[in-house]
């Protein structure tokens, strides 16, 4: 299996976050995707490459070209707004009862605008590793259009909380959406599952009124973890997308024997739909020990999900999303990825 990867990922480099109301240190960092790098290169799952420019038009398929414009400028209006943190964030969003058909000049506004929530840093090279990400994604699935059986997308930061205009939960682009929405203009059906433990909200709404992208999502249940609003069962897609978008929560503490029998019923949805390319949001915070989540998956479950996605005998591109439990991240990216290849 082929893999996608920037260094460029490292101009996001934040120290903090905003996380259960405190500033804390930052989690979603650099050293992730190089620890993912160092153990895709010692498994020895194959070529290493860069990616190709990405387009901006393609972009703009998924992207409102304002929210692209205001990721691009954010930093330099920090700048010039004499702030000297190394990092921004929103503090006020447009909440039903206040007005989001305007969109404010202070920059302020225009970060509450364009986010969903605080917790999310904007550093300086934001835009450049944001972009980067969204290149390697895209690269990866033109892997899988050119008849690939399986590709990985080493991206960083993640992607599948950001909306076609709202960035949040570490999520700039969507990286798994851009992905999909390559592979479905080739004229494909695609089927998206996203394993990551947060839900996808942003995938999900990027699709929720088409038919031709299922989305399928495992997940922590949102009445008790983020996204909280978004991400439950009766959730199904709208329009012509009815039916195609399939959520299943699961309790906090949920292990493989619960996370897996989620795993078929996801799987034989995906079945059902035969698509002709799968993406897989790869989160890898399902792990036991992730610091922010609370599954139980262990490193051997990972392995489990690799040979069981390659049952599913569809081409599969992987795109990585969450995980943050730095030291364990490679085994288990590893773990999916090696198994997938029957290796
Ligand atoms: C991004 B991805 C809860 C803090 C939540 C945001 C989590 C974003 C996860 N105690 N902070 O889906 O891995
Ligand atoms: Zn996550």
């Amino acid at each position: 299996m082929k893999t996608v990867y920037s260094p460029d990922h490292a101009c996001h480099h934040p120290r903090h976050e905003i996380s259960d109301g405190a500033l804390k240190a930052a989690v979603e960092i650099p050293s992730r995707a190089e620890m993912v790098l160092a153990a895709v290169k010692a498994a020895g799952l194959g070529e290493i490459l860069p990616p190709t420019p990405l387009e901006r038009a393609f972009v703009e398929r998924i992207h409102e070209p304002a929210y692209i414009d205001f990721l691009e400028g954010v930093w330099d209006e920090t700048v010039a707004a004499g702030r000297t943190e190394e990092e921004a964030f929103p503090f006020v969003w447009p909440t039903p009862g206040l007005r989001a058909d305007r969109v404010p000049t202070h920059l302020d506004g225009r970060m509450g605008f364009y986010s969903f929530d605080a917790g999310t840093p904007l550093t300086n090279g934001t835009f450049a590793a944001a972009w980067s990400s969204a290149s390697v994604a895209v690269t990866a699935a033109d892997l899988i259009a050119a008849g690939e059986g399986s590709a990985f997308a080493l991206c960083r930061p993640p992607g599948h909380h950001a909306m076609s205009a709202r960035y949040g939960g570490y999520c700039f682009f969507n990286n798994a959406a851009l992905a999909a929405e390559r592979l479905a203009a080739g004229g494909r059906r695609v089927a998206i599952l996203d394993v990551d433990y947060h839900h996808g909200n942003g995938t999900q709404a990027i699709f929720f009124e088409r038919g031709d992208v299922l989305f399928v999502s495992i997940h922590a249940d949102p009445d008790q973890e983020y996204p909280y609003f978004l991400g439950h069962a009766d959730e199904i897609g709208e329009g012509a997308g009815e039916g195609a978008n399939l959520n299943l929560p699961l309790p906090l503490g949920s292990d493989w024997a619960t996370w897996s029998k989620a795993l078929e019923l996801a799987l034989a949805s995906v079945e059902r739909a035969g698509p002709d390319a799968l993406v897989i949001s790869l989160g890898l915070d399902p792990y036991e020990g992730d610091p922010i989540s609370q599954f139980k998956l262990t490193t051997d479950d990972f392995s489990r999900l690799g040979e069981r996605l390659a049952k599913a005998g569809v081409p599969t591109l992987f795109v990585l999303e969450g995980g943050y439990a730095v030291e364990a991240l490679g085994a288990n990216c590893a773990a999916v990825l090696t198994a997938f290849e029957g290796k």
